[in-house]
């Protein structure tokens, strides 16, 4: 009789992926078990396929454009949208928050390569003066929605492998930043082996494969695998709110965003803001074959992208996917369950490897490629899905690069612009542009105000009003 490890290596001997083993047998006892168990991981008649349709010659097919237009969205009342709508939105979805019925979804699993910052992203100090990380905002913001709608929110939490520890420990280490611990949730993402260009699998060293993220799309069955849905239905949350861990100005749940959703009957819906320029890195909301769809940015020809209306002069493809969703729970187990599955797509990558000899390789250029799924894909399968437009200002400004665009200096600035904003609503008198002169110190904590009608509300109920000629921390 064959032992396990021996019928482990044989499957892959025979799907042709037999190198995986090629120096198992100088390996100690405790490494071939580890070995075997990542082996046994792997879907191999998945990576085959995959390796067939986007790594062969000729693969992948560029995306299919035919019949693509752009996708309707629901504007904001300032912008020609419909006022008593959103007000009817925001009630439904205030409700749904006071009924306990929505939860916050985090996706944390990237290895926020592009950022160079050694740790899990959301540990990332990102708040101006008190340089509080990603994840001290989400948790305050979602506590003072909890204690706003008298129903304390769960919060999941997706990690990956790599991250997974060490964002458990900076959670305890930091007391869940006043959560009920039994509330946040945190489970790992699936993972994928990555592939060289002749689709062989490779190894990370002599006695690990290379495996990595399946992409925010694998939240999906992470969310049922990991008992996440069970959960849900036992506490009688229906509805997830979706967003990154690189974007501190998010509204982690959204009262009107969630009531479009609910009230649309849509499955899983979208934020939207308008493209700022034609180049921005955002996907773009489009119908193809009635459906509604994201074409990623590198998928859409820049002729496309810098189409504009003739007679308003807007971007014919503005309506800029921002990462920002409301998902049905049983539209998750669906998903999840194989009806409608999501495509894997292609990311050429550098991948750390062995050479034939077992030496550590660690390339200057793509040497491979990884397979990675994104959550937008599952929107076409989504039944009346929705997209709303929101305000940039308000919702999103990503840390993604260590400088330029999108980096912690721009998000900095996004943040004391909408601190700003709300003490000038409430009458205060604030620098211009407060990101102008560095000394002066802004920072309202979520605690005292996550969106502009908290912040005024609070700031109404203080009896006398702080100064502000160099600063404020609230
Ligand atoms: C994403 C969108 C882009 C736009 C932008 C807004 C894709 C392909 N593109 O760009 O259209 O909406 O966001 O900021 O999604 N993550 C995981 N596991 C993974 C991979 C990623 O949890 O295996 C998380 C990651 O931690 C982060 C988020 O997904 O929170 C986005 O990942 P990204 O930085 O790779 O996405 P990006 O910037 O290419």
């Amino acid at each position: 009789m064959p032992t396990d490890s021996e019928l482990v290596i044989e499957r892959f001997r025979s799907a042709g992926q037999g190198q995986v083993f090629a120096f198992f047998d100088g390996l100690a006892p405790d490494a071939q078990a580890r070995l075997i168990a990542e082996a046994s991981e792997i879907d191999l008649g998945e990576v085959n396929r995959l390796v067939r349709t986007l790594v062969a010659p000729g693969g992948p097919a560029a995306a299919d454009l035919e019949g693509l237009v752009p996708a309707p969205y629901e504007r904001l009342p300032g912008h020609g949208g419909d006022a008593g709508a959103w007000s009817k939105a925001a009630a439904a979805g205030e409700a749904a928050l006071r009924a306990g019925r929505v939860a916050a979804f985090t996706v944390a699993g990237g290895q926020g390569t592009r950022l160079g910052y050694d740790g899990p992203k959301g540990t990332f100090p990102v708040t101006p003066v008190r340089h509080h990380s990603l994840f001290q905002v989400f948790s305050e913001k979602i506590l003072a929605a909890g204690n706003r709608y008298g129903r304390p929110l769960h919060w999941f939490i997706m990690t990956s492998h790599q991250n997974h520890a060490a964002t458990e420990a900076y959670f305890r280490d930091n007391r869940h930043f006043g959560l009920d611990p039994g509330r946040v949730h945190l489970f790992r993402q699936g993972r994928m082996p990555a592939v060289d260009y002749s689709g062989k699998i490779l190894l990370e060293s002599r006695g690990s494969l290379a495996l990595s993220p399946d992409g925010h799309g694998g939240s999906l069955r992470a969310l049922e695998r990991s008992g996440a849905l069970d959960l849900m239905a036992a506490e009688g949350i229906d509805t997830l709110s979706y967003f990154q861990v690189d974007n501190p100005l998010v509204r982690c749940v959204d009262a009107a965003f969630i009531g479009w959703h609910l009230l649309k009957g849509s499955e899983m819906s979208s934020k939207t803001v308008p493209k700022a320029y034609p180049e921005e890195k955002l996907g773009h909301f489009c119908r193809k074959g009635g459906r509604l769809v994201v074409i990623e940015y590198s998928d859409l020809p820049i002729e496309l992208q810098r189409e504009r209306d003739p007679s308003t002069g807007a971007l014919r493809y503005e309506a800029g996917s921002i990462a920002i969703h409301v998902i049905d729970r049983d539209f998750v187990r669906r998903m999840a369950q194989g009806v409608g599955a999501l495509p894997f797509h292609r990311a050429d990558k550098r991948i750390a490897t062995v050479d034939a000899a077992g030496r550590e390789v660690r390339p200057e250029k793509a040497n491979g490629v990884k397979f990675e799924m994104f959550v937008f894909d599952a929107l076409p399968s989504a039944r009346n899905p929705v997209v709303i437009e929101t305000s940039r200002a308000d919702d999103f400004s990503p840390v993604k690069n260590a400088e330029g665009v999108d980096s912690p200096a721009t998000c900095r600035a996004d943040q004391l612009r909408q601190f700003a904003r709300w003490l000038r609503k409430a009458g205060a008198a604030v620098p211009a542009d407060p990101a102008c002169p560095p000394e002066f110190a802004l920072e309202i904590s979520p605690l005292f105000g996550y969106d502009e009608q908290t912040f005024m509300e609070s700031w109404s109920r203080l009896a006398t009003k702080p100064a502000i000629e160099n600063g404020l921390c609230l």
